[in-house]
């Protein structure tokens, strides 16, 4: 009998082992309530699978190659190896550089592809828009097409008798509409928007041979590159990441912003709130989660109609509850003051709650295990998108077309209306919520920090000179489950602010900075340094800035440039006290924007890890080498403090290089040392 019981009891701590610990999984008190509650359901979230099955340590240092059948081959990196010779090879010859450089490219090729695929998508309903074949969508902010149009190359004016008159709106958005889409596969050339960066920065891509031809083609090119038996050379391949990245960040990516912008509105300042504990228990909530805000931004206008909160009356509910998660929570965020439910690691926490009617997703980090968490409860699980389906017989698919898209998203929302009735057990919705302020474009950055006199980024730059603001920082990025959740992009931020370095957000990283209350002006009196409190009290921003989703590091790129082009920090973007950071990168997407980052001349620090440790070589030159070309460089630091501190002795190094570092040490003083003064 004892031994029995010791076998009982021996099953369930090994089953209990298996579980994650709420606080160990996270920082936040919403998602460790909401792991908690999964736990005591007998239902599995991602923060348990990462307790259960733990990473390989061979592909995990990017040296696994299966690029052809005579593989996987592994090529273990061992403390002799890394001491003396590298004789490492595969079956084919193939060296630890080139199988590392490969896996990294693909990687970026298939980041590049899925900010391109969505800047496409938002392309071709921009046509549809300039053809007025839909009645869903139109030019909405006239003012940005005029300056997309000018970046283009498009004429806003027209010679009409001698006289010079505006040029018709309709045509303007018609060829504005032909010229970006003609970015994705045009057969000669280089990106138009190219010219945008700094002069410097468009002759060094030009010297280094790395300016994209089309964004389809260099993302093709990585493909062909990287197949078994074509480039051996990883220094030949690392050209053709910066291409396929450029193509990205200053291609796909800055497309989408830009024609995001135009139909749905260049985002201003706003106020919302973020976390879990924004789902409201009477009402009828829907998530929606993914990255096009082709699809959300007509969820939005449905919920938003009085026929449609009268239905959702008539079954019983209050109101309907939009929330986000990922980069859609961000885009309805910036655009319409829609609270962001969560970030990434959050999305199954949403259904756990049981007051999740209806989760609508459309493209890129969704999980698919959704659709096993919305078994356990009466959650609609919607797939909107052609080419991202879900096997599962309980997930419902409802195409989503420009062509009819308000009646898609009527469907959409009467279903999660429908199903409010449908709601079993209890309802737990974590009481964890924060006030946010979001909408900072390069526009409203220019607006707020430039004043409305100048009009330009010149007073940002004469706080950066003076040192009241010691750099800038881009923070970006996704959570992992491999490490705490928030954790690391919280202590980054807050160490960066708390060194008078002013963070610019993005993606996941801008969710989890919300629901710290980071994005708040308030948030500069308690967590910011003396100057950097300062600038943010007289301005009345918050010290983080939400900038959008990831699409929308383009914003980054762009503000850095007008930085620039304002004066006195230098001629390119090297040359700027700046630094970026993905303290929890998962995805992709991450490794094209940190090399379009890099490229652009960036020193970029991400978290974690790097698929690039097990070929010390290849990690070297881009840590090292690839400054002499660009400027810009990655590392790597998975301790927060370190890796902010990272990004500060970087930009210090800056402010030296300019001569601007005497300056900081004269203002560098805080309440107690000026009350000495003024006495
Ligand atoms: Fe192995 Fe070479 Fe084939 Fe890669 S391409 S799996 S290294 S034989
Ligand atoms: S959503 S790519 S987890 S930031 Fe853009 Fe968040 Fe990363 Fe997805």
């Amino acid at each position: 009998m004892a031994e029995i019981t010791k076998a009982v009891k021996d099953k369930a701590e090994e089953k209990a082992a298996k579980l994650a610990d709420p606080i160990a999984a996270s920082i936040d008190p919403a998602t460790q309530q909401m792991i908690a509650r999964a736990q005591q359901m007998g239902i599995d979230t991602v923060f348990d699978r990462a307790v259960q099955m733990k990473p390989c340590n061979i592909g995990i240092q990017g040296i696994c190659c299966k690029n052809c059948a005579m593989g996987p081959c592994r090529l273990p990196l061992t403390k002799s190896i890394s001491e003396g010779e590298d004789t490492r090879k595969g079956l084919c010859g193939a060296t630890a550089n080139t199988i590392a450089a490969r896996n990294f490219a693909r990687m970026v090729a298939a980041g590049a592809a899925a900010h391109s695929d969505h800047g496409r998508c938002v392309a071709e309903v921009f046509m549809s828009a300039a053809r007025k074949e839909s009645d869903a969508y139109k030019i909405k902010d006239t003012t940005k097409l005029l300056s997309v149009a000018a970046a283009l190359g498009v004429a806003t004016t027209v010679e009409v008798d001698g006289a010079v008159k505006d040029r018709n709106i309709d045509e303007i958005a018609l060829e504005v509409g032909e010229i970006a889409l003609n970015e994705w596969g045009k057969a000669e050339g280089e990106l138009v928007y190219l010219k945008r960066a700094p002069q410097p920065l468009y002759e060094k891509w030009t010297k280094a041979g790395v300016k994209p031809r089309n964004i389809d083609r260099e993302i093709v090119e990585i493909m062909h590159r990287t197949h078994m038996g074509v480039d051996q050379d990883y220094k030949n391949i690392v050209k053709q990441c910066t291409r396929a990245s450029l193509a990205d960040g200053w291609g796909g990516s800055m497309l989408a912003t830009d024609l995001q912008d135009i139909l749905f509105g260049t985002p201003y300042p706003l106020q919302a709130e973020a976390n879990l504990g924004v789902m409201k228990q009477d009402h009828v909530n829907i998530i929606v989660h993914g990255h096009e805000p082709v699809l959300s931004e007509m969820i939005v206008a449905m919920a938003q109609r009085k026929e449609i909160i009268e239905y959702a009356k008539s079954k019983g509910a209050k109101g309907i509850q939009l929330g986000g998660i990922c980069c859609t929570a961000n885009e309805i965020f910036q655009r319409h003051g829609v609270p962001q439910a969560g970030t990434y690691l959050q999305q199954e926490l949403a259904i756990i709650t049981g007051a999740c009617d209806a989760m609508v997703v459309d493209i890129q980090c969704v999980f698919q295990n959704l659709a096993n968490v919305a078994k356990c409860f009466h959650t609609k699980l919607i797939t909107t998108h052609p080419i991202a389906k879900m096997e599962q017989d309980n997930v419902v698919h409802i195409e989503f077309d420009e062509h009819h898209a308000l009646e898609d998203a009527e469907k959409i929302v009467r279903l999660a209306i429908d199903n409010f009735q449908n709601r079993k057990g209890e309802v737990m919705i974590p009481q964890y919520k924060a006030t946010a302020i979001g909408g900072f474009g390069v526009e409203s950055i220019e607006y707020h920090l430039g004043g409305t006199f100048r009009g330009t980024y010149y007073t940002l730059n004469d706080n950066i000179i003076n040192g009241r603001i010691r750099g800038i920082a881009g923070v970006v990025g996704c959570n992992n489950a491999r490490t705490r959740h928030n954790e690391a992009h919280i202590a980054v931020v807050k160490e960066l602010i708390k060194n008078d370095v002013i963070v610019l957000t993005t993606g996941c990283n801008g969710i989890a900075c919300a629901m710290e209350g980071l994005l708040t002006p308030e948030s500069a009196a308690v967590y910011c340094g003396p100057g950097l409190k300062e600038v943010c009290e007289t301005v009345g921003i918050p010290p983080v800035l939400h900038m959008g989703s990831c699409v929308d590091n383009s914003r980054i790129l762009l503000a850095a440039t007008e930085v620039v082009k304002a004066g006195g920090l230098g001629k390119d973007i090297c040359d700027l006290p700046a630094a970026g950071s993905a303290p929890e990168w998962m995805s992709e997407k991450a490794i094209s924007i940190g090399q379009y980052f890099v490229s652009s001349g960036v020193y970029t620090v991400f978290g974690l890890h790097l698929p690039t440790s097990g070929a010390p070589v290849f990690h070297n030159y881009l840590s090292k080498e690839l400054e002499k070309l660009y400027g810009g460089k990655w590392d790597l630091e998975a301790d927060p403090i370190k890796h902010a501190h990272l990004m500060i002795a970087h930009i210090d190094k800056k402010r030296k290089e300019l001569g601007i570092d005497k300056a900081r040490d004269r203002v560098l003083m805080d309440m107690a040392d000026r009350q000495k003064l003024e006495a």
